[in-house]
């Protein structure tokens, strides 16, 4: 069962050996005594002085909740607790790092270092086990300075990769979190929009809400009103107001973190359409039946293209195409009004790691043809947490290519051109596999 957020000092040491153990199956494997895993750094703009935002490491977030201190070191040894070296920095351009401090800290050694230098120093001490030591980063200079030549070794991260599609209770928990942060934010926007603000006044009402700025965002957040909401990563956000004279339709896709844990939900709304309102309802019951399969054993290809047939359900229900049911099913032609997947693994990043990966030796399935974008081929298991994210949108190039393939007579293009300037649909929540799969998006 989901646990509240006061209980996840007492779920973390559950989680924790749950990966010492991943962790020491995958080093006696690869032949490895200790794995130091690197936090990341922030990266200069080119020609610029000035950083990107910093992201940290998914596999270093995945043993202890540190998201902002770039050049940090973990070492992982079979046995014995992990050694955290941590970076405090004399820097009086920011904010200096603070000496950590949680409920993690007691179940790790840790070491305070003003710079790669005294790293160095201090991982002499575990030094007699250097040669089988691998690195998880991406400085790869930075691991031959430590004299590490293990660096990303393939067959390691194949198993912790595979490893990581399966949540923690810690890590549901954290995923949990996010949601409810997500939700007020999701509340915020639509009050904004139904009160006629512009895309960009309706994303500043979302950050607010959600008291996180756009940095700590897993991922850009979709604020697209009437045909921007089939843009499906509309980049955007129009400063203009709406007119408010015209029915207007909202799509939303926004998340929120949590000790590096992401949300990802999409929501629509409508403003005086009554068709887009019938979308919208039309998909949340589709998008219901598909989460209630999400249980063990499911093939999410599977899942996937049950989906196309209820897009395409939808799509005759609305009169969006016609003629014969067998040409509309050999002609795919509901992937032209849904080109994307049903959804993906979730957890410490948006897309998380692995959604191919069917074994942990790597074996990678690719999604079969139409369907290249995909991101899940897994048989679903329990407590993989997904999302499923069903939809439809007008976009005109798609509509084109099925036109110049011989399907334009299965076409509506008069009832196309009324959904047009509403742009699509999407309804996206995230669910923890189950028998009776759990939706903690809200
Ligand atoms: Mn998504």
């Amino acid at each position: 069962m989901l646990t509240p957020l006061s209980s996840l000092s007492i779920l973390y040491p559950k989680h924790l050996q749950r990966l010492a153990s991943i962790a020491e199956k995958a080093m006696a494997k690869q032949q490895c005594d200790s794995i130091l895993i690197h936090s990341g750094a922030p990266k200069l703009a080119f020609l610029d002085d000035y950083h990107h935002p910093y992201k940290a490491n998914p596999h270093f977030t995945w043993w202890l909740p540190i998201t902002q201190s770039p050049h940090c070191y973990l070492l992982i040894q079979t046995d014995q607790k992990p050694v955290l070296f941590y970076h405090l920095a004399d820097d009086f351009w920011h904010v200096p790092p603070q000496p950590p401090k949680g409920f993690w800290c007691d179940y790790f050694d840790i070491y305070w270092c003003r710079d790669l230098a005294q790293v160095k120093r201090e991982i002499k001490r575990y030094s007699h086990t250097s040669e089988h030591r691998a690195w998880i980063g991406e400085d790869i200079g930075l691991a031959c300075q430590l004299g590490i030549h293990k660096v990303n070794p393939e067959g390691l991260m194949h198993q912790l990769h595979f490893a990581r599609a399966i949540k923690s209770q810690y890590e549901i928990a954290c995923l949990t979190q996010a949601n409810d942060m997500a939700f007020a934010g999701h509340q915020a926007a639509n009050q904004a929009f139904m009160a006629g603000k512009s895309e960009l006044d309706t994303a500043f009402a979302y950050l607010s809400a959600v008291q996180q700025d756009s940095m700590q965002m897993p991922y850009r957040n979709i604020v697209a009103f009437g045909h921007h909401s089939a843009i499906l990563h509309y980049q955007h956000y129009d400063h203009r107001p709406q007119d408010m004279s015209q029915p207007q339709s909202f799509l939303i896709d926004a998340g929120a973190t949590f000790n590096g844990y992401g949300a990802d939900v999409t929501r629509c709304h409508s403003r005086g359409s009554g068709l887009y309102q019938d979308l919208i309802n039309a998909m949340t019951q589709a998008q219901a039946k598909l989460c209630a399969q999400a249980n063990p054993g499911i093939s999410f290809v599977d899942l996937h293209q049950q989906m196309h047939h209820l897009v395409l359900e939808i799509l005759i229900t609305f009169n969006l195409v016609q003629g014969s049911k067998d040409e509309l099913l050999t002609s795919h032609i509901s992937s032209a009004f849904f080109p994307h997947g049903l959804g993906h693994l979730l957890g410490l990043q948006v897309h998380d790691v692995g959604g191919w990966q069917q074994d942990e030796l790597g074996t990678m399935l690719a999604p079969p043809t139409p369907h290249e974008f995909l991101r899940c081929t897994k048989t679903l298991q329990e407590n993989m947490v997904i999302t499923i994210e069903p939809g439809l949108y007008i976009i005109d190039s798609l509509l084109e290519k099925w036109k110049s393939l011989g399907f334009a007579h299965l076409l509506n293009t008069h009832t196309i051109g009324h959904l047009r300037p509403l742009g699509g649909v999407r309804i996206e929540d995230n669910i923890v596999v189950a028998q009776a799969p759990v939706k903690i998006s809200k």
